[in-house]
């Protein structure tokens, strides 16, 4: 049994912390959210997640959450860093939570505790910014005074099937030591292959390069729906049509943009870094810009809709379905939806908004509210609400014009009751 303490109690850290406690371990949990510090101690889950929900709920010996670093740092064998890794308005990675959390747990850290770096970070980050904060409190992580590792988060939100108890991990350390001793402990807790890489550096790129190849795609076929849209065909189909090849295709979908917190900032903290090094990320700088301007184009569809209608945006009633980053979640961070809003506003529409997962930010009650009060309507999120709808509320409300942004409604039904019907990629 190890005393554990997790730094960060959001999408990353909590469902850690619980895999912690189920193991029979003392776990802290140090944030600097007091409302999150409350929850947490009684239990509950400040994220809207089932898993999370429940997990909490379940636990026997709970987290003792605090905001007070000298309470849990001292007497822990580990801490794991969960804190935010954003990009600054410029697409700069913005490491400040990083950096004002190692250096509050150097202050109070122990001689031989194991620190880990969940967060993701470009190559380089440990040994230019973790490494020299113990240093100046005297630890040389080097000489394995402290166990410093990085171990890439993997966290899903909303998905059933992988979670951290069971998804495969990389780890990698300072120290070859501080490798083997992070590889032990996260064999301790999860039941799934854990690889030791042979440096910090490698771990670090790894996540990197997950969710870069992840952007790349998504960027790809964004650009194969403009095209084969022009031509008239579904690229849906066409996804559908190679992934009958059993190898070498990896199907990626189109939509109204890239949201959420990984894929839509990692690859900038790859791109910032290569160039320190004088390396341009071409490639990777025009799949972020591909999926940028999905919003963008979701917007266009609707005007090109219009057009036929003999309509302009100016004035019209828009309706969108979805705030969210994607389905089923709450997160709304870096949502796509929020950059159509600002369009469809600037352009003048009338826009309403609704989102039956995120508490905030919806401006009519239900979505019944939303199709009686909208001429025209983008789906932005596909929730499985909205991919359940009765279509037949669309006609009844006179809706004249559908822009599917997730290419999840069925567009022949919508066509048959005379809306006009577009989604990303499938006409
Ligand atoms: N998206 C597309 N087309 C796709 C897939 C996603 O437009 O084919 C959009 C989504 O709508 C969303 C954004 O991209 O706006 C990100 O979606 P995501 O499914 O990648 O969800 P995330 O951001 O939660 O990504 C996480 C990542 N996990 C970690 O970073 C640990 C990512 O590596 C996973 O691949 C992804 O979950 C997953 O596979 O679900």
């Amino acid at each position: 049994m190890k005393t554990i303490t997790i730094v960060g109690l959001g999408y990353v850290g909590l469902p850690v912390a619980c895999l912690c406690a189920e193991k029979g371990n003392k776990v802290y949990g140090l944030d600097v959210d007091k409302s999150k510090i409350e929850l947490v101690n009684k239990n509950q889950s400040p994220i809207d997640d089932e898993y999370l929900i429940s997990k909490l709920k379940n636990l026997k010996k709970g987290i003792s959450a605090t905001a007070n670093p000298a309470e849990c740092i001292p007497n822990s064998d580990v801490i794991i860093v969960c804190v935010p890794t954003p990009v600054d308005r410029n697409n700069s990675p913005d490491l400040t939570a990083l950096m004002e959390s190692v250096s509050a747990v150097s202050k109070f850290i122990r001689q031989g505790t194991l620190l880990v770096i969940e967060s993701t970070i470009y190559p380089g980050t440990i040994e230019e910014i973790a490494v020299p904060i113990l240093k100046k409190q005297k630890f040389d992580a080097y000489k394995n005074d402290i166990f410093v590792a990085h171990c890439p988060e993997r966290i899903d939100p909303g998905n059933r099937k992988w979670n951290v108890e069971n998804l495969p991990r990389v780890v990698g350390g300072v120290t070859k030591e501080a490798g083997k001793k992070a590889a032990e402990f996260y064999r301790s807790i999860i039941d799934a292959e854990v690889v030791e890489l042979s440096s910090v550096k490698a771990a670090e790129a790894t996540k990197i390069m997950e969710n870069t190849f992840r952007d790349v795609n998504i960027a790809f076929v964004n650009e194969m729906a403009q095209s084969f849209d022009r031509a008239g065909i579904d690229v849906i189909e066409v996804i559908k049509g190679a992934s009958t090849k059993p190898f070498a295709f990896m199907p990626h979908y189109p939509g109204a943009g890239v949201g959420g917190h990984c894929i839509s900032i990692d690859p900038y903290y790859l791109i910032e870094k290569a160039k320190q090094l004088g390396f341009n990320h071409r490639f990777l700088m025009l799949a972020r810009e591909i999926n940028s301007s999905m919003p963008h184009y979701t917007v266009e569809l609707l005007e090109n809709e219009m057009r036929k209608l003999k309509k302009t945006i100016k004035g019209a009633k828009v309706g969108v379905l979805g705030i969210a980053y994607k389905a089923n979640v709450d997160d709304i961070r870096e949502s796509p939806a929020f950059e159509i809003i600002n369009i469809l506003k600037t352009k003048g529409a009338d826009v309403f908004v609704f989102d039956p997962h995120v508490g905030k930010g919806s401006n009519v009650k239900d979505m019944n509210e939303l199709l009686n009060k909208s001429d025209y309507i983008i789906l932005a999120t596909d929730h499985i609400e909205f991919k359940n709808m009765d279509l037949s509320l669309l006609k009844k409300n006179r809706v004249l014009a559908v822009i599917d942004g997730r290419n999840c409604l069925d567009k022949e039904k919508i066509k048959e009751m005379g809306i006009l019907y577009h989604g990303i990629g499938r006409g």
